[in-house]
């Protein structure tokens, strides 16, 4: 039998990815950007067994069925076909995020079955490669794969749809845990909602490729203010296309504007605090490092807080295969 593990952190969008151009190859419409999270990591061991007739998926603890379990088959096939090899596997992960609270899971989760599923399987992937195929499992996750801050490139073919390290100037993510509870509708459910229902996808579009421009060039900068205010307004709009769906979805909860609301407040005393959000009611306060416990202390009594910094790719366990 062969065994590996894998260790990889979420991240958060600087500029999002909101919609696909192809679900099978999972090609996003737009470029992103992001920051891996230096907290909040997921532990993922694959084991090949050929006794077995399916894939068995244990995550936290309990057997996984359904949708889960046939995501995680769905994405070993990929494995398995690059590989040659037709053995299922035992899948046991184990995440310290809440899951599906729109916290990243999926994304620290496929990269990390990425790692342990191309090693387990004898994969001998590069950085680019791995990115691609953490894709397939969940677009974010390619993302996840890169230590720090990552561009995805969008890209036309499986091959050109990769992540890469970029420089950025020094940030910490102040994170704002509203409500930890399941979203009511999937990031993937609600992205294909907006691709087929809202009309103002298409200015999504164009007006995202024009974020990650400007935000690429504010990294090289090393202008902080400059790329907060590109995440900022980056995220509300992906928020205010989600509400333009049909029927609409709405993620922000009624303390994730009272979040919103104090970030003004602190940009108004000078503060560099720019607010983003995922598709939850999680509210992420991108800031400098030296303002990060300003930041946490005007938001305490609001919500729980977790103050990240850039954290490391995904980690491939030395000596775990056996
Ligand atoms: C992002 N999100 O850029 C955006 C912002 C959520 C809001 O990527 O269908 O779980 O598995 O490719 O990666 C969430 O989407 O979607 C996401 P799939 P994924 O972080």
């Amino acid at each position: 039998m062969t065994v590996a593990t894998a260790v990889a952190h979420p991240n958060i969008a600087l500029v999002k990815y909101w919609g696909k151009r192809d679900a099978d190859l999972n090609l996003p419409a737009t470029g992103s950007l992001s920051m891996t999270l230096d907290v909040f990591p997921t532990r993922t061991t694959v084991a090949l067994d050929p006794a077995l007739d399916g894939d068995a998926f244990t995550l936290d603890g309990r057997a996984a069925t359904g949708i889960p379990l046939d995501r995680v088959t769905r994405f070993l096939d990929v494995v398995r076909a690059l590989a040659g090899v037709e053995t299922r596997a035992r899948v046991t992960s184990a995440g310290t995020v809440p899951e599906a609270a729109g916290l990243a899971s999926s994304a620290a989760g496929f990269a990390a079955l990425a790692g342990a599923a191309s090693a387990a399987y004898g994969l001998d992937l590069d950085e680019r490669a791995l990115t691609r195929l953490a894709r397939r499992g969940s677009g974010s996750a390619s993302r996840s794969v890169i230590p720090g801050f990552a561009v995805w490139h969008a890209g036309d073919t499986d091959e050109e749809s990769f992540a890469e390290s970029v420089d950025a100037p020094a940030l910490a993510m102040v994170i704002a845990i509203v409500d930890a509870g399941e979203k009511p509708v999937s990031s993937r459910a609600a992205m294909r909602r907006t691709v087929l229902t809202s009309p103002f996808y298409p200015a999504w579009v164009t007006s995202t490729d024009e974020s990650l421009r400007s935000a690429l060039a504010a990294c090289r900068d090393g202008d902080v203010d400059r790329l907060g205010r590109i995440a900022e307004t980056n995220a509300l709009r992906m928020h205010a296309l989600i509400q333009s769906c049909d029927p609409p979805i709405r993620y922000l909860a009624p303390t994730s504007l009272a979040v919103l609301d104090r970030v003004e407040a602190l940009r108004a005393r000078g503060v560099g605090a720019y607010a983003t959000a995922d598709a939850g009611p999680n509210v992420v306060v991108v800031c400098r490092p030296a303002d990060a416990a300003e930041v946490r202390d005007a938001l305490a009594d609001l919500a729980e807080i977790v103050v990240a910094h850039p954290g490391p790719g995904l980690r491939i366990e030395p000596g775990a295969v056996a």
